[in-house]
């Protein structure tokens, strides 16, 4: 598989996508007319795509174009030749580190286009190399990048709440894991979730509470059972204020860590998690040096081919900021 260049097209030469879902989460990804963000890092590129370029995320993922829940994927060379692609993410309110959906979406397009075929590709994202393996009809299992829990049992206070406790993990976003208390993950709570998902946001930011590494915990999932059969149910808050329709690959990935961490998951075993419409991802656990690396299994269908068309005069060409 060789990844195509992006053009050099400003916005006016049109950009192509093709859409695909993952579990209900849609990713867009962007097949030619991406912004031409020459060589180096993927962090110095994703630097000069959102400082020079980031007409692409709010043109791919804010209305009239997209719904709040649209997740972007710029599809780049690798800087390392060892590598088969590189892709950035990105969405409503930015850039995200990695994306399990995303990922499952992005390589069951490039299956659609007919650049994979049934194997493994190393790709890079901006938080680390992760190893995709396409099955074959939009399956795919995607070897996360390391994962870890960073601190247990964290006590905030959440407005109308009160005191809630809760794990800080990583899964190539920073999460924050905590029990359902009592609202019910049902679609018809969808409101209620997400009122006390925002809450425990809030109140994470007024205490300081923040990842390893200082970053803002941009991501609540909220976990309890599943009335379908799986071993957990999540409802996950995401960055822009949406919510993943998926289970979310990262934060099964920060949910994998925190059961291995309390010896509730051996290597290889699988935890299957629902999302909150009921799809679900099965992941494992794999050990390299003594490191995490979560297995996440899910698959994708494509939805639509776009160009997208940037009309002059349109107020709105570049999305609603
Ligand atoms: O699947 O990792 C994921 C994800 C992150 C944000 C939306 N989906």
């Amino acid at each position: 598989m060789s990844p195509r260049r992006t053009g050099t097209a400003s916005p006016s030469h049109g950009v192509r996508v093709i859409d695909s879902h993952t579990a209900g989460e849609p990713t867009r990804v962007v097949v030619s007319g991406g912004p031409e963000l020459g060589g180096g890092s993927l962090g110095e590129r994703l630097r000069r795509l959102r400082e020079g370029a980031d007409w692409l995320r709010t043109s791919l993922c804010l209305e009239p174009r997209a719904s709040e829940a649209a997740v972007g994927a710029l599809l780049c060379e690798p800087d390392d030749a060892a590598n088969d692609a590189a892709v950035i993410f990105f969405n409503n309110s930015g850039y995200l580190g990695m994306c399990g959906h995303g990922l499952i979406g992005l390589v069951a397009t490039l299956e659609y286009m007919g650049r994979m075929t049934p194997g493994m590709f190393r790709i890079e994202t901006p938080v680390g190399v992760v190893v995709a393996t396409l099955h074959g009809k939009g399956r795919v299992t995607v070897a996360n990048v390391a994962s870890w829990r960073f601190r247990k049992e964290v006590a905030v206070e959440v407005e109308g709440y009160g005191q809630v406790t809760g794990d800080i993990a990583w899964g190539g976003n920073w999460f924050f894991l905590l029990d359902d208390p009592g609202i019910g993950l049902r679609k018809t709570n969808l409101e209620r979730l997400m009122g006390f998902a925002k809450a425990v946001r809030r109140g994470l930011e007024s205490a300081g509470i923040r990842g390893e590494d200082g970053s803002v915990i941009d991501h609540i999932e909220v976990l309890g059972d599943d009335d379908g059969g799986a071993d957990a149910r999540n409802f996950m808050l995401c960055p822009g204020g949406e919510y993943d329709r998926s289970p979310c690959g990262t934060g099964l990935s920060a949910k994998l860590a925190c059961l291995y961490a309390d010896g509730l998951i051996k290597e290889g075993e699988v935890w299957r998690q629902a999302g909150i419409l009921g799809g679900v991802f099965e992941g494992r656990v794999a050990l390299a040096d003594g490191k995490i690396i979560p297995e996440i299994t899910g698959e994708a269908f494509v939805t639509a081919e776009t160009q997208l068309v940037f009309s002059e005069g349109d107020p709105y060409r570049f999305g609603i900021r």
